[in-house]
């Protein structure tokens, strides 16, 4: 066995001898969320999380972003989010968690993010110094003072040529697994490089923000995997060899140039890599100042919904927040034609896809002032129980009532705004209510029909406690549903078991088992007895959604 850094901390798992930590870091976009696994116990020694608006308040953040006029452009702060890094450390090492175990450590990050570096990035990481913070270090490097996030829709220009430079020649989301996106990168990058060129010229390096936060941690320029890489639509879609599109690339060329600028995009893009590629040691920086084992490697970064798909079990993960997502396995790549599900690149060899509805939860705290009574703020979960009463019994009959609830324009399909009720009036409370339970299910199937495993089912977010839904997404699915423990870290989780993987060198479905912990208390089966009005339920509810197009 040779002796690199992989196989001494590989050695180091087994010896059993000592405590081994991995530590996984999710830089989302409100907040920084740490756990720390330890891979012997299959115990969460740690969590912690802190909100940027709170914490940095001199950037004036709302919601992690900052604030401007313009509505479709939502960028965050490149500084805030490296002193963001130095703070997780910080609070770490002050919890008084023995730092030292920790062996691995991955970080995941909001997808499509890009943060922007000159050529002097490479030779400042080399030499960042434990005695000062990261931010005066890093800050002179840094090219574009704000960095565009997920959120952002300022691209159409861009979008609309991406589009059509490349209609002849596989057609975008062939060529990348994606149609032409808003808050893609390359579209963002053309944006930026059209307004300001002299920027353009400056940067040595573009960043997907999971690689940037990983070139820190190992103290070298980090490539990006293909869970993030692929969400740039500059990726090609060979997900067993990762790479950048040729014919995107020249596209993107073609139009920097016509600005007048004349190198390629592909020398700023740096690597894409699979998931979990070993970067090396991590950086002395955090040894020194943070007492993590000097022998600790760093793991490739990657995108939020990779990181949180493997963090829940590698199933089928249904989000139920204030709109709700479907992330899961999608082994035959396929894009979607209508952009309602976008692919990214998972665990190597693997693909996700990941669809975002945008009428969730809003939809049943709508329903919850108009059709109940509430108490006092101080009885919600009272009230939110009497609202799933409301909503009667688990069996299901052919005659269900079903609605098309789009409160707000809605996504998946693509739809105006508007709730239509099939054959009901809109003021009976609990026949609503129902109808939106139900309606809700059988959308979520319907649309997931490309997702490999659906089988067994994570329900997370905020409404993963209506047992109902819950019960209804077992029932439409015809699949096991539960919850797990910590599912609010699940991003940063998936991190922290990435790095046990490695160490102990095991497949992923594997450390997926030992490490996430179903709440055994909120699995629900489907119930045989609702087969068949299930089959009928879908059936109408598809008919009445075509009916609207
Ligand atoms: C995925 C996406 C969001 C962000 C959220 O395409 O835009 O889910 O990853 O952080």
């Amino acid at each position: 066995m040779d002796d690199s850094p992989y196989n001494r901390v590989h050695s180091k798992a087994y010896e059993k001898v000592s405590r081994v930590y991995t530590l996984g870091l999710d830089f989302g976009t409100q907040s920084v969320k740490t756990v720390v696994l330890n891979v012997h116990s299959a115990e969460v020694v740690y969590t912690d999380s802190f909100e940027y608006d709170s914490f940095f308040s001199k950037y004036d953040t709302h919601g992690g972003v900052l604030t401007g006029e313009n509505p479709e452009i939502r960028h965050t702060s490149p500084f805030m989010i490296i002193e963001a890094l130095d703070m997780a450390f910080a609070r770490l090492q002050a919890s008084g968690v023995e730092v030292e175990h920790i062996m691995v450590v991955k970080i995941d990050a909001m997808q499509h993010c890009t943060v922007y570096a000159d050529s002097s990035f490479r030779e400042r990481l080399g030499a960042l110094d434990p005695k000062g913070d990261l931010l005066p270090q890093l800050q002179p490097c840094v090219t574009r003072k704000t960095s565009p996030i997920w959120e952002d829709r300022s691209t159409i220009e861009e979008v609309d040529y991406l589009t059509n430079a490349v209609e002849k020649r596989g057609a975008i989301q062939f060529l990348t697994g994606n149609r032409a996106e808003l808050r893609f990168p390359a579209a963002q990058i053309l944006k930026w490089a059209r307004q300001c060129p002299d920027e353009y010229t400056e940067t040595g390096h573009i960043f997907i923000l999971s690689a940037f936060l990983s070139s820190i941690l190992a103290g070298n320029i980090a490539p990006v995997d293909t869970g993030d890489g692929w969400g740039t639509n500059l990726n090609n879609v060979d997900i067993r060899n990762p790479g950048w599109s040729d014919v995107v690339i020249s596209a993107a060329d073609r139009y920097l140039s016509r600005l007048g600028l004349e190198s390629s995009i592909r020398d700023r893009l740096g690597e894409i890599v699979h998931y979990n590629t070993v970067l090396g040691l991590i950086s002395p920086y955090f040894t020194t100042k943070y007492g993590i084992c000097s022998e600790a490697i760093v793991l490739a970064g990657t995108g939020d919904n990779p990181a949180t798909l493997l963090g829940c079990g590698g199933h089928t993960v249904i989000s139920l927040g204030s709109s709700y997502t479907v992330n899961g396995v999608m082994e035959d790549i396929t894009p979607s034609s209508t952009g309602e599900y976008n692919v990214f690149g998972y665990i190597p060899g693997s693909a996700m896809a990941l669809t975002v509805f945008t009428n969730g939860a809003k939809v049943h705290e709508y329903f919850m002032e108009r059709y109940t009574q509430r108490r006092s703020t101080k009885e919600v979960e009272k009230d939110w129980e009497a609202y799933v009463s409301a909503a009667g019994e688990a069996m299901l009959y052919d005659n269900e009532k079903l609605m098309l609830p789009y409160l707000l324009d809605e996504s998946v399909p693509i739809r105006p705004h508007g709730i239509i009720r099939d054959g009901f009036e809109e003021r009976d409370g609990n026949t609503n209510i129902r109808a939106l339970h139900i309606s809700q299910a059988l959308s979520l199937q319907l649309h997931s029909l490309h997702l490999s495993h659906t089988d067994e089912i994570c329900v997370v977010g905020g409404a993963a406690g209506n047992r109902f839904l819950r019960q209804l997404i077992a029932d439409v699915f015809d699949a096991r549903t539960y919850t797990i423990q910590h599912a609010g870290f699940a991003a940063c989780l998936g991190c922290a078991i990435s790095g046990a993987k490695v160490l102990l060198q095991i497949p992923y479905e594997e450390a997926a088992s030992m490490y996430v912990q179903a709440d055994k208390t909120s699995q629900a089966e489907p119930l045989r007895q609702n087969r068949a009005a299930i089959r009928t339920l879908l059936h109408r509810y598809e008919e009445l959604e075509t009916s609207t197009t």
